[in-house]
């Protein structure tokens, strides 16, 4: 038995490098004009992340099941090449990815410190507190804060640091907003520092189409969550289910668009600003892109922000792809 006596979680706030937009903002923004859209990363409340976590073990979304395969089958070359003293992954959520990691970690005596960055403190503790469970050397340095916001203040606590950055989330940025945060985290890392990208390929259409078209419609209400939210933070009244889900892949832009289109008129009161949008029947709002890469285009991607591959790892169909690479 272990009884030896374990430090807590350290939790440390990072300050935002530039003001972020609001919801307000954002919706004022993307509402009132036309092609009306929304930042995709408003689904996350409590409900939405509970939502989240159901659609990862859907049995058409393969995204979530397929990376963790490939992370448990190279987690130890990873860790091998980039032999990291901490492990930063951004956007670290539940942390159930960096299970593998760590694993590796113990197995190659390589006793990282893991420094989980979101923007929830309740769940960086909960999952520090769980990882500490199962590797009772680890060292825990959560980061509370938005990487939207900038990396400015993200501090650097030893010069081998592998930034992980999985999930296929970087999908859900638009070509100029993948290379602005590409760059940014370039600029962050230093010579011996490693990142490690996980990303969604293309693939059949009608797989990816059934990713975002769950049966049980678990999808669906995860994307209407996003009125639900705007309900509640602006005191609007969107009539949730009078919005339709649908989501297509686009192969033109090759990503998968997700919409809500208005099933009926309605005039939506916002009680901040007294606002009034009205969105008459098929309106449609995009409230999310996924974009879908090829392995090329996935390589050019990272190359272009400054980046060289050291490794690009893919799993058998459905494929999906973690990125290794260094700073150039
Ligand atoms: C957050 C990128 C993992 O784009 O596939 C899942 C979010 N949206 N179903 C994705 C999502 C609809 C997801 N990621």
């Amino acid at each position: 038995m272990n009884t030896a006596i374990r430090l807590p979680i350290v939790c440390e706030a990072v300050a935002a490098t530039r003001a972020v937009p609001s919801l307000w903002d954002d919706v004022a923004r993307g509402l009132f004009t036309t092609p009306r859209q929304l930042p995709a990363k408003y689904f996350y409340d409590e409900r939405g992340s509970q939502l989240f976590d159901q659609i990862c073990n859907l049995p058409e979304y393969y995204p979530t099941r397929t990376e963790n395969a490939l992370l448990a089958e190279v987690s130890d070359d990873i860790i091998a090449r980039a032999r990291p003293a901490t492990i930063i992954e951004l956007g670290s959520g539940m942390s159930r990815k960096t299970h593998h990691l760590l694993k590796a970690c113990a197995k190659h005596d390589c006793h990282a410190s893991y420094a989980p960055f979101d923007v929830c403190d309740e769940v960086l503790l909960l999952a520090g507190a769980r990882l500490m469970h199962e590797f009772p050397w680890l060292k825990v340095h959560a980061l509370s804060g938005d990487y939207g916001a900038g990396l400015d203040h993200l501090p650097r606590r030893s010069e081998r640091n592998l930034v992980a950055f999985l999930g296929g989330t970087i999908g859900n940025f638009t070509a100029a907003e993948s290379h602005a945060f590409l760059t940014e985290l370039r600029a962050f890392m230093g010579p011996d520092d490693r990142l490690l990208l996980g990303a969604d390929r293309v693939k059949r259409p009608d797989m990816l189409h059934a990713a975002y078209n769950d049966c049980a419609g678990v999808t669906a209400e995860f994307n209407r969550n996003v009125l639900r939210v705007i309900n509640r933070e602006l005191g609007a009244d969107f009539d949730v289910e009078r919005y339709a889900h649908y989501a297509l892949f686009n192969p033109v832009e090759s990503q998968i668009e997700m919409h809500l289109v208005a099933m009926r008129a309605q005039r939506v009161k916002f009680a901040i600003n007294d606002a009034l949008l009205e969105l008459v029947e098929g309106d449609s709002i995009r409230t999310e892109i996924s974009r879908k890469f090829t392995r090329a285009s996935l390589e050019a991607m990272v190359r272009d922000a400054g980046f060289a591959i050291e490794q690009h790892y893919e799993s058998r169909a459905p494929a999906f792809s973690l990125v290794l690479a260094r700073p150039t």
